[in-house]
């Protein structure tokens, strides 16, 4: 499934590129969360050369807004995940597809054609960059880590969630590194992932912004829970943790004050 799974991601990575280069009309679906033709062509392709090569999956994903189909052999995807960065040209945008088999993770992808790199995990045999093995960073002190996060499209019209989000801010940032927010789920998972962060958090996403990168940063080492520490559900925690690993108990405790 790998090779031909990946043969047609690259191929939507084209409409992809194509758009991201282009003058684009933009919608809103809601006040902060945008959407344009091109997030809907990639996931339209997709959609359709998935249904035709992988019949016994079914498809979830982010423009069809579907994630209450049955979720058991699942290909989960969202077509532009950082429409934001892409609609303003900031090359960190990326497709994003996990597939389950029998609710299990099985393979992950995560497709910037921007920047040409391309992150594959497959269960148990570990999370590639372009063909390259990669591993979650060993720093185990929080105060020397460098840590993502990302701001939810609530956080426009929610004063509690906005309240949140500052409120962790105020936690963190005077004991870790520094703290980023480059604006793709997908990507910041993969750099958990690859060891250039040593977390991530974020509240409200929706499972085609993970379902590939909690693949992917588990094969390379990594540890995803909810905010109490516990397994970690796509479909129904507000929470997600993802780290390193070492810095995940000190950093539970600081989001959890
Ligand atoms: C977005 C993300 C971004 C996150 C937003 C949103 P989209 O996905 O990946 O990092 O903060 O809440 O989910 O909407 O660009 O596919």
């Amino acid at each position: 499934m790998q090779k031909e799974l990946i043969k047609i991601i690259k191929k939507a990575g084209k409409i992809l590129e194509k758009g991201f280069y282009s003058k684009k009309e933009v919608n809103f679906k809601a006040k902060k969360d945008l959407v344009t033709k091109y997030d809907l062509a990639v996931e339209e392709f997709l959609k359709k050369e998935f249904s035709k090569k992988f019949k016994e999956f079914n498809i979830i994903a982010e423009e069809s807004n579907n994630s209450d189909v049955e979720f058991n052999n699942s290909i989960i995807i969202d077509p532009i995940d950082g429409t934001t960065n892409f609609v303003n040209g900031l090359p960190h945008t990326a497709i994003s597809v996990g597939v389950y088999r029998d609710k299990k993770p099985y393979i992950g992808v995560v497709y910037n054609p921007i920047l040409d790199e391309l992150y594959f995990a497959k269960v148990k045999k570990g999370s590639f960059l372009n063909g390259k093995r990669i591993k979650v960073s060993s720093e185990d002190s929080l105060q020397k880590s460098l840590l993502a996060t990302g701001f939810p499209y609530s956080s426009g019209e929610n004063t509690k969630d906005l309240k949140d989000v500052v409120k962790k801010i105020e936690n963190i940032l005077p004991n870790c590194q520094d703290l980023r927010r480059l604006g793709s789920a997908s990507i910041d998972l993969c750099l958990v992932a690859r060891g250039v962060f040593e977390g991530y958090y974020e509240m409200n996403l929706k499972p085609w912004d993970v379902s590939a990168g909690i693949i992917i940063l588990r094969e390379a080492g990594g540890k995803i829970t909810n905010i109490g520490g516990t397994s970690f559900d796509m479909f129904k925690d507000k929470y997600i943790v993802a780290t390193n690993g070492k810095i995940h108990k000190e950093l539970l405790d600081i989001l959890d004050i």
